[in-house]
């Protein structure tokens, strides 16, 4: 008998922890577990890039700056990377990812930027055009569209807005150019016609990126000119631009941002202007995270 009872005993005590487990595990699959540290919370995770971004860099970069020891950048690519945002917001759970403006992210979801008092990932830049050396020389024409083509963040903005519906990118593009047609005009305000005369752009599949350079297309194509886009990696990009496999590129984020490469290649490289002014860059959580404000946040 006795026997017994420890048995029953056992049972409702094993019954017990079942129970407790099952709402812990609860609570895991949606909102967070505010018992856990914040670092415990984002499992030192930085959800990030693609390698050759220099906003991974620079997330690296903050890692020692701000002593988060325990953390690492998990490297993708922008669609992975937005793919996780949804869903923890979907879930509200804690995130921190790599940002940076003009993007459509702070259209579609309440976002902040972390304070980063140092300077981690840098101040305001801008988003430079940049040509194989002699663009200017062999294609004065172009070179001048290229020095007048200068946009704002509303200007990307509306375009990656369009694009988000569209999977279309250059018919999202070529829908915005006829929308803006007092925008291009000014742009194109002195430049010859083309003759079927071909022009290779290489990008990276940044949204950013993918608006500027499909815009840019619509516009050239229309005015006759034929323009061939090459979407590669970071590095690989501007070593296109740098041996003369592209002609240009609309992907080039200074002086910070893609400082390494600049330094590289900038003997075989020339800028043509500057088209956008005022970016940014920083790690970006959800703004239901309150406790998290500045990038040393991450340490509690
Ligand atoms: N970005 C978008 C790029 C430049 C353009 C911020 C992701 C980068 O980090 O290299």
């Amino acid at each position: 008998m006795k026997k017994f009872s420890a048995i029953l005993l056992t049972m409702i005590v094993a019954a017990a922890f079942a129970l407790v487990g099952c709402g812990s595990s609860d609570k895991g699959s949606s909102g967070s577990d505010s018992s856990k540290s914040i670092g415990e919370q984002l499992n030192y995770t930085i959800t990030g890039i693609d390698p050759g971004a220099g906003v991974t860099q620079a997330a690296q970069q903050s890692i020692k700056d701000y002593g988060l020891d325990k953390y690492n950048v998990q490297t993708s690519s922008e669609s992975t990377m937005m793919a996780s945002l949804k869903k923890a917001i979907d879930n509200k759970q804690p995130i921190v990812i790599t940002g940076w403006s003009p993007h459509w992210m702070f259209a579609k979801y309440d976002l902040k930027y972390l304070d980063d008092p140092k300077k981690s990932f840098g101040d305001a830049e801008n988003i430079y055009t940049v040509a194989h050396k002699g663009f200017s020389k062999s294609h004065p024409n172009l070179a001048k569209f290229f020095s007048q083509f200068q946009w704002t963040d509303d200007d990307m903005n509306a375009v990656m807005l369009k694009q988000q519906s569209n999977d279309d990118a250059l018919a999202a593009a070529k829908d915005w150019v006829k929308d803006n047609q007092d925008k291009v005009s000014k742009w194109t305000k002195g430049i010859k016609k083309g003759n079927g005369e071909e022009i290779k752009m290489a990008y990276v599949a940044w949204s950013s990126e993918v608006a500027s350079t499909n815009v840019v297309k619509a516009i050239l194509d229309n005015l006759g000119y034929k323009v061939t886009l090459q979407q590669l990696d970071a590095a690989p990009m501007w070593a296109a631009v740098a041996k003369g496999s592209a002609d240009v590129t609309l992907s080039a984020w200074l002086p910070v941002t893609h400082k390494a490469y600049y330094q590289k290649y900038k003997d075989q490289v020339e800028k043509l202007g500057v088209s956008l002014k005022g970016t940014k860059l920083g790690l970006v959580v959800p703004k239901y995270m309150k406790d998290v404000n500045s990038i040393s946040d991450l340490k509690k």
